[in-house]
């Protein structure tokens, strides 16, 4: 019985040294949108980059009557940490995937899921059918939500080529590119959304 703590911190540790990566490069650029006005609901993203890495847990907060962040990215096997800091009880529920329901809970509480297949959820609450939010679930961590602006920027990107994507919830779409990052580099890629 001794050991399961000692695995924990172990497990801790190894979380934190998975961190920090080997040096990797950057992509940022701009997203435009036509319509401009679905361009908030944006990510950027690799399709696919080899390796395991340390499953992360990520937070969405409840306040003020929405979900916070709007837009979020994980990877596949990541948790979401659902938080509740209005003075109202709120419900955490998506219809998509393999689709979930952690109930309802009240200011102070949260309640978390493990998101195991990559894919889009629409992150709702029952309560409040105007809420809504968006868990974007990767095959890799190499994903940014762009911001009010289109802007976005990916860190920590592995030397290599890639394949750079764009989701948006409103169905808008632009080609992928194929990118090549070099350690310690930045490179700019711009995106044109439309029907
Ligand atoms: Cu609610």
């Amino acid at each position: 019985m001794r050991t399961a703590p000692l695995a924990a911190s172990l497990l801790a540790a190894l979380a934190v040294a998975g961190t920090a990566r080997a040096e990797g490069g950057t992509i940022a650029g701009k997203v435009e949108a036509t319509p401009a006005k679905y361009l908030p609901e944006t990510v950027v993203y690799l399709k696919s980059v080899p390796g395991s890495r340390p499953a992360r847990t990520h937070q969405m907060d409840q306040r003020g009557m929405q979900f916070l962040p709007h837009v979020l990215p994980v990877t596949q096997g990541d948790t979401v940490k659902f938080l509740n800091h209005d003075h109202v009880a709120h419900n955490v529920y998506s219809p998509d995937g393999e689709g979930y329901n952690l109930g309802s809970f009240k200011e102070g509480e949260a309640a978390s899921f493990v998101f195991k297949k990559t894919g889009v959820y629409t992150q709702l609450c029952s309560i409040h059918p105007e809420m809504l939010a968006y868990v974007f679930v990767g095959q890799n961590p190499f994903a940014a939500a762009v911001d009010a602006k289109g802007h976005y920027v990916i860190k920590d990107v592995p030397a290599g080529t890639w394949q750079l994507a764009v989701w948006n919830a409103h169905k808008l779409k632009a080609p992928d590119r194929s990118v090549t990052v070099a350690a310690g580099k930045k490179l700019e890629a711009d995106f044109a959304l439309k029907r």
